[in-house]
């Protein structure tokens, strides 16, 4: 029966062609759910078995030694598969294993493979195994919030995207209480290990809790997830040990194509530049990525811009006999300046449109930021330690914070020792806008992290730029050059002579295919100015349309979109490389709890090359931790890995910095990486960013 428009609507909600294209369920999606992906050679075989292997050495921290004393001397542990094993093995691997897993921190794609891969590999060494998924994050284990994980479960959500299946939570275990409650909540279940897959901090938590489960026997294992890609585990030699979170690769693919998508835009429409802040947190792994994915105009790099060196500056005052300290390290307003460099320049061939790359944690390399972040993380976390309401339940708005501030300000004159906060950190931090001050002030996560995700980075940037373009447009030094085609036909058809015009409109008519408008001509009266010195229009004349329509158009107006990808990426389905990577990582943990290893970091080494070389292994957590500041006290942590601005792939983006730019009469050099797809041939099989430094090690 075909539907009528004028039929019920309960009907037409029952008509099959209505059902079917409205279902939740569509031919991608079972796609992605029926997709098997591939094992690694050793996970091809019955059983597999660990080797620990002295090859990489690490210089441990002696803090970490006296903190976790039985992982301390872990190794590296390389996982072979076996055909058939010694009955003992056989016995131990088969064992009846009940084991908990966990999502801590943001989302990243891939995990539901982390579990799909754990979950086929215990049911396969023995049915009656369990699985229990913690609800919410850590506080699943802390408040014994658990499902165990079913067939039909983990089946609903192979290769699909998001935590959905048992979401995730940011609570960190590290109190007396919250341990005892999930060492409760361990013996309750009967668990024999327990997996936490979750970033640098919650890798750190998971060697906490193997070492403070050590004596009753639950293993604990983590898993490197995050989209940040600031997971990266080298050995004291930098051999790669682990190059990349998992999760990195679809959110940059995802970022990469909707800004491509932007480039495109802008180059049709050319009127706007498309701001981009991408996430990442403090490193700036996603930029540099999307930077290779997409060749947008400008990428801003945050550990680039910390390595800045003022050499004007540092010139001066070696002339002068002295050190300019403030030459080093990139201040906002250069950082401005930088920008509107690339801005002027794309306009002087008359492209007054393009795309930024911003990273979210740009301003942790701005050396007078970081300072205010620093400081104002020591100060609310002393606060939150010595009084019983939390800094931000205390200080509601903004005002009471500024007034806080103050009163400490007003300390470090009364009290010389008191040196936290100072009458200068006061003044500059009310010269900088509410927005931004208020984005300082927000509220730490439970590791002390701050919140770069929810800071407006790129209003505190774009606003410096606006101003400063403001003034180039003053000083004429910002205008759009007028193709010179463009300009001598506009007047040809007025009947003018171009030539005659031309030396007195434009600084460069001669040589230029691109003309740029004299600097002292910023208006029509100093148009005018200049036609009547010429001879060519009297002042009391009209200024000829033609020659007014060729000044308009060399006026620019700087119109921005703002854009924020972060959110959305995280929540994209894996790509074929992340869904392959976590499954094996799944895999990797079982062998690891079945081979009775705790505190290690399951992995695969060998990501950035060819599938067939992939290795599964266990990292060893406690020698790679070192003593960081957070939260004002020096902590043991995972470190966390930034780009190295002497690796390949900064160098290949840095070297095509003025080619991406763009900033020469033509086309743009746009890359377009297309949307991420699940089936044939045609998306990337790995980041860009690996391929290049694993090039790179392969020439040393
Ligand atoms: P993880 O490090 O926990 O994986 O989180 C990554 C991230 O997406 C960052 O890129 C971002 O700064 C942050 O989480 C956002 O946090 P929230 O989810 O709390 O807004």
């Amino acid at each position: 029966m075909p539907a009528k428009k004028d039929m019920p609507i309960e009907v037409i909600l029952n008509h099959p062609t209505v059902q079917q294209v409205t279902a939740n369920i569509n031919p991608e999606l079972q796609e992605r759910r029926t997709y098997v992906p591939s094992l690694c050679h050793a996970f091809r075989k019955k059983y597999t078995a660990l080797k620990e292997t002295d090859r990489f050495k690490f210089t441990v921290d002696q803090e970490a030694k006296r903190q976790l004393p039985n992982l301390i001397d872990n190794k590296v542990q390389m996982i072979e598969g076996l055909d058939t094993a010694v009955e003992s093995l056989v016995q131990q691997y088969g064992r009846k294993r009940n084991i908990g897993i966990v999502f801590s921190g943001g989302p990243a794609p891939g995990g539901h493979n982390v579990i799909a891969g754990l979950y086929d590999a215990a049911k396969q060494a023995n049915p009656d195994s369990k699985i229990f998924g913690f609800l919410i994050g850590p506080d699943g284990i802390i408040e014994n919030e658990a499902i165990e994980l079913t067939a039909d479960l983990v089946d609903s959500y192979r290769n699909l995207g998001g935590f959905t299946m048992i979401k995730t939570g940011r609570t960190k275990i590290d109190s007396k209480t919250k341990i005892e409650l999930s060492k409760e909540t361990c013996k309750q279940l009967k668990l024999d290990a327990l997996v936490i897959v979750g970033g640098d901090d919650s890798n750190t938590n998971a060697a906490f809790l193997a070492q403070e489960m050590y004596n009753s026997g639950v293993q604990v294992i983590g898993v490197p997830k995050t989209i940040d890609g600031d997971i990266q585990v080298r050995d004291a030699d930098s051999n790669v040990l682990c190059a990349m979170s998992f999760g990195f690769h679809t959110a940059a693919r995802a970022f990469a194509s909707s800004i491509s998508n932007l480039c495109t835009d802008s180059s049709s429409d050319v009127k706007y530049w498309h701001i981009c802040k991408v996430m990442g947190r403090v490193a700036s792994h996603l930029a540099l990525e999307v930077a290779l994915q997409t060749h947008a105009n400008m990428t801003l790099i945050g550990e680039d811009l910390a390595n800045y060196v003022d050499l004007n500056r540092l010139g001066n005052a070696e002339q002068d006999g002295s050190v300019d300290y403030h030459a080093y390290g990139m201040t906002l307003r250069h950082l401005s300046r930088v920008i509107c460099d690339g801005i002027v320049k794309r306009a002087a061939v008359g492209k007054n449109y393009g795309v930024i790359v911003i990273p979210e944690g740009v301003l942790e390399f701005i050396n007078e930021i970081q300072v205010f972040i620093i400081k104002l993380n020591t100060i609310i976390a002393e606060y939150n330690q010595t009084h019983d309401k939390d800094f931000h339940s205390a200080f509601v708005r903004l005002e009471d914070k500024l007034d806080y501030l103050r009163r400490l300000a007003q300390r470090s004159r009364e009290d010389e020792s008191f040196k936290l906060w100072n009458t200068r950190d006061d003044d500059l931090f009310n010269d900088i806008p509410a927005f931004f001050q208020e984005g300082l002030l927000m509220e730490r996560d439970s590791h002390g992290n701050f919140p770069f995700s929810q800071v407006e980075t790129e209003k505190v940037i774009m606003g410096l730029v606006k101003d400063y373009l403001d003034i180039l447009k003053e000083e004429g030094a910002y205008k759009i050059g007028i193709h010179k085609d463009y300009y001598r036909k506009t007047l040809g058809k007025s009947g003018f002579d171009p030539d005659r015009y031309g030396p007195v409109l434009f600084k460069n008519y001669k040589e230029a295919e691109y003309l740029l408008m004299k600097p002292s001509i910023i208006s029509v009266k100093t148009l005018r100015q200049a036609l009547d010195k010429a001879g060519l229009v009297a002042m009391d004349e009209d200024i000829p349309a033609a020659i007014e329509k060729i000044f308009k158009k060399s006026i620019p107006s700087f119109k921005t979109q703002i854009h924020f990808y972060g959110y959305d990426g995280r929540g994209n389905d894996p790509t074929r490389f992340d869904c392959i990577y976590t499954y094996n990582l799944g895999r990797t943990v079982f062998s690891l709890i079945a081979n009775g290893a705790t505190g290690q970091m399951a992995a695969i080494r060998n990501l950035e090359k060819d599938f067939s070389t992939w290795e599964p292994i266990g990292i060893p957590i406690a020698p790679l931790m070192h003593l960081e500041e957070r939260k004002g006290k020096l902590t043991l942590v995972l470190e966390k890995s930034i780009v190295d601005v002497n690796s390949l792939a900064f160098k290949v983006v840095q070297a095509n910095r003025d080619k991406w730019l763009a900033a020469i009469p033509g086309e743009d050099n746009f890359r377009r990486p297309g949307p991420i797809r699940f089936s044939g041939k045609s998306e990337e099989e790995r980041p860009i960013t690996l391929e290049l430094n694993a090039l790179a090690r392969a020439d040393d």
